[in-house]
């Protein structure tokens, strides 16, 4: 028995043949020669040490000094303590339970570290803790020490101006806490000091969940990895043609008729939570409700619907099944309160996408009742006119959607024929809108939208959609969202570059468009990660450098997401990591 348990003894403690030196800003892998008396470092150490922004993702913006040291730490002795309570008090206790477990899962697969060394307090310095409610400007600023308080303490601050930052300053520290594969310790950094905050408030990432069902739980594990590397808005897709999976309690038939199947709904209850694990985690959750094209399943025994299935799709649509929403019966805009109020009960959202892309002259043209409306309304069946319906759409659309939040929250659209420059001012006023834009960044339309002063979310498809397979799955041998966007096109794809330095400022952001006719839950994971990693860095410190800088902690990064249990992509063979830098 005792010579079994000295065997266990001895593979638990098993050491590294191999040491790492940090020369000339890249660690060098020699044999671990007991007979040299360099101090030993291990790989995730020496790479803390040897880049400048050591394994931190994303980079710091602010002032970065990651000390000299690293103390060996016992994670199971970790304090958090809040200097100040108030209204944030619950979210700032559950973002301090999240550190511990992000902590645990730096530990790599299959090493159990020991749990000697120093003890850990964090001190979490609020500003403002009353503050617990997402907006533009949200204050997602933090700055972080650590030192040694005694022989056996380390003591970590982290200051922010709101729960959000503080937030974001538990994430950073987590990431400089290591394991060391030669002592099998934990290790944290310290003498530190960062100072940090985002380049741009608006940082996200979109799920559509109408073509292929996600669980809650999947959506879940993806908040948590968007946590993990700062990202704060998961904008949900959640109905469209194909189905209609939002329970509208108002409006039960929409989801009972939508819906894949009985189980492929979200229920409200479904729907707060996902809310409030998304608060806890500093990411908003963006209901889109897309209209008036992009509807169909569900809406069957409204009779508020036009060309719904019609065929050939391909005259009244991009994707089958062809519907778009009948814009001239009043009952439509009673419907889309109702449809709005229930977002409003469950989401209660600091912002609102409405959609409105890709809506059909010819759909609407196809109907007799548009076309009596138009002649009535003494409007030519031209194109003017079909804008003139369209804004005729939204403007009473948009009243409803005030009326059901109880606010003139900001609406985004996508960028459409209604949002062109050339006469969107007609139409949408630039302090009530935000435009995504899905085109690339070199379209007259970007240039257009900045020069009339709108605000803008960049969702360029030649960068930002993940999904490439619409191609492919429209067919005809239509393959333009070929090849694959790799992390590196992800990461290169600089908002500021697009827009220039002059409209910088009217950039909020960007998000990556997860288009799901050909992803769902088990693909979830590989689609997004480590790419929106990419996006992540790209949008929290936007970078002079390009993605060669950043592969030693992009591959880092990579293996912490699967640590955290995301199944994420690999990008590259380990070898590299371990002897590239
Ligand atoms: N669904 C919705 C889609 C797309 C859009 N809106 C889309 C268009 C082109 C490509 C990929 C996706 N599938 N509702 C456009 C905003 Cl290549």
């Amino acid at each position: 028995y005792i010579a079994l348990l000295s065997i266990i003894c001895a593979t638990a403690d098993e050491v590294s043949p191999w040491r790492w030196s940090c020369e000339d800003k890249r660690c060098l892998k020699t044999r671990n020669d007991p007979q040299n008396k360099d101090p030993v470092l291990s790989l995730e150490a020496c790479k803390m040490f040897c880049n400048e922004f050591g394994l931190l993702w994303p980079q710091p913006t602010g002032k970065t000094d990651l000390g000299n040291f690293l103390s060996k730490i016992n994670i199971n002795n970790i304090d958090v303590k809040l200097a100040q309570e108030g209204r944030s008090a619950d979210l700032m206790k559950e973002a301090g339970n999240r550190f511990k477990s992000m902590v645990s899962k730096a530990i790599p697969i299959g090493v159990s570290p020991k749990s000697t060394g120093k003890a850990v307090t964090v001190i979490l310095d609020n500003q403002d803790p009353n503050i617990r409610e997402f907006s533009l400007d949200m204050d997602e600023s933090y700055t972080i020490r650590v030192q040694a308080a005694s022989a056996d303490r380390i003591n970590a601050t982290v200051k922010a101006g709101s729960f959000f930052g503080l937030r974001h300053g538990l994430e950073t520290l987590s990431q400089l806490i290591v394991y060391d594969d030669i002592r099998n310790h934990m290790l944290i950094v310290r003498d530190v000091s960062i100072s940090d905050k985002p380049v741009y408030p608006y940082r996200g990432i979109l799920l559509d969940t109408a073509r292929n069902f996600y669980t809650i739980d999947s959506i879940k594990a993806t908040i948590d990895a968007m946590a993990a590397v700062k990202l704060n808005t998961f904008h949900w897709h959640i109905t469209d043609s194909q189905s209609f999976p939002f329970e509208v309690t108002r409006r039960p038939q929409l989801s009972k008729l939508g819906a894949f199947s009985p189980a492929k709904v979200y229920s409200k209850e479904a729907i707060q939570e996902v809310v409030q694990y998304g608060l806890v985690r500093g990411v908003r959750v963006l209901p889109e409700f897309d209209a008036p094209a992009h509807v169909g399943e569900g809406w069957q025994d409204t009779g508020l619907t036009v060309c719904f299935n019609a065929e050939p799709w391909a005259t009244y649509c991009v994707e089958p099944p062809c519907g778009q929403l009948n814009p001239t019966r009043e009952e439509l805009y009673d419907y889309l309160e109702d449809i709005y109020r229930d977002m409003a009960d469950v989401f209660n959202p600091d912002m609102f996408h409405m959609g409105g892309d890709e809506v059909s002259e010819r759909c609407w043209n196809s109907s007799e009742e548009i076309q009596h409306f138009m002649v009535q309304n003494r409007w030519d069946l031209d194109q003017a006119s079909f804008l003139k319906l369209w804004n005729y759409f939204q403007m009473k659309a948009q009243d409803r959607a005030y009326k059901a939040f109880g606010k003139r929250l900001p609406i985004i659209l996508w960028t459409s024929t209604l949002t062109d420059y050339s006469h969107i001012e007609n139409f949408l006023d630039k302090d009530d809108y935000i435009i995504q834009v899905w085109t690339t960044g070199a379209s007259p339309q970007v240039k257009g939208l900045l020069e009339n002063g709108y605000r803008l979310i960049m969702s360029n498809y030649d960068a930002l959609y993940f999904d490439c397979g619409f191609g492919a799955w429209v067919g005809a041998g239509n393959n333009w969202c070929s090849p694959y966007i790799g992390w590196q096109k992800v990461y290169d794809n600089s908002p500021a570059k697009i827009a220039g330095k002059e409209h910088e400022h009217l950039i909020l952001g960007g998000e990556a468009a997860l288009w799901s006719e050909q992803s769902d839950t088990s693909t979830l994971d590989t689609k997004l990660w480590p790419r929106a990693a990419a996006l992540a860095e790209r949008l929290w410190s936007e970078p002079d450098t390009q993605w060669l800088d950043a592969e030693q902690r992009m591959l880092h990064t990579r293996e912490r997401l699967v640590r955290m249990g995301i199944q994420a992509e690999s990008i590259q063979p380990e070898w590299c990591y371990q002897n590239e830098g």
